[in-house]
């Protein structure tokens, strides 16, 4: 079931490529977009952040700090400003940057109300406007932790967007991430990244072997999906 879709990640070979990370509030958007940024600038990209979580003052600032970190610029508008919008800047300031990737940040608040999901909507078509048949990705980032609850966040993101892949975060945690199949069936679309930790490097490639190995584990010393992981 694991290996039905590829899970390596899409880019565009005709110019500027744009993802957008989308989840609902907590479940580790922000810093898995830090940790993309950290793995594809390693790969020799160029890569520019947009701060489309114009919600929350506090969530720009988030992502500026990661951008300082990794090394890479980060797109802000004001607070409350029209995520929209800035998705229009940013991809016309990535590519006057010549930049390979955009990654674009989301609010995650009001998940159950129709106004986040049509905000997401519009910031997608936006892209697909803007962009060269962007937006590349759509990640929908979910929390290993909340267990089954992830099946019904997939549910409800897949009814307004086109889910590219997911990313299962908090894997470093006791969650051993079984959620993970009913979720693929949900959305049918594959784990592509898989976060353990809190740190930048903190991000892995989805590995179904390595995945299976640690969730039908029953070595003591083992427990946790990350332990697993060949670094
Ligand atoms: N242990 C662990 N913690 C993580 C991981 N990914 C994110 N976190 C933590 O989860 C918390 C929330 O992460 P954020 O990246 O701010 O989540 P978000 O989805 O952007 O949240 P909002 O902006 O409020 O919607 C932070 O404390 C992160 O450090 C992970 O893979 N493992
Ligand atoms: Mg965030």
């Amino acid at each position: 079931m694991l290996t039905r879709f590829s899970s390596e990640a899409v880019f565009n070979p005709n110019g500027l490529t744009v993802y957008l990370i989308i989840g609902v509030n907590g479940v580790g958007k922000t810093t898995t977009i830090a940790k993309l940024a950290r793995r594809f600038v390693k790969d020799g990209k160029k890569v520019v952040l947009a701060a489309g979580d114009t919600f929350r003052a506090a969530a720009i600032d988030q992502l500026c700090i990661w951008g300082e970190r990794v090394g890479v610029d980060v797109i802000r508008g004001t607070e409350g400003g029209d995520p929209g919008a800035l998705v229009f800047d940013a991809i016309h300031a990535a590519k006057k940057r010549e930049a390979d990737l955009l990654i674009v940040d989301t609010a995650g608040r009001m998940h159950v109300k129709t106004n986040l999901m049509a905000e997401l909507k519009k910031m997608q078509k936006i892209a697909e406007k803007e962009s060269d048949g962007g937006p590349h990705e759509i990640l929908l980032v979910l929390d290993a932790t909340t267990g089954q609850n992830a099946v019904q966040q997939a549910k409800l993101f897949k009814e307004a967007l086109p889910i590219s892949g997911l990313v299962v975060t908090k894997l470093d945690g006791t969650a051993k991430g079984g959620v993970l199949f009913a979720v693929e069936e949900q959305i049918s679309a594959p784990v592509k990244f898989i976060g353990v930790g809190e740190k930048m490097d903190d991000l892995m490639p989805f590995n179904p072997e390595q995945f299976l190995e640690a969730l039908f584990a029953d070595d003591s010393e083992k427990t946790k999906q990350s332990d697993y992981l060949v670094l």
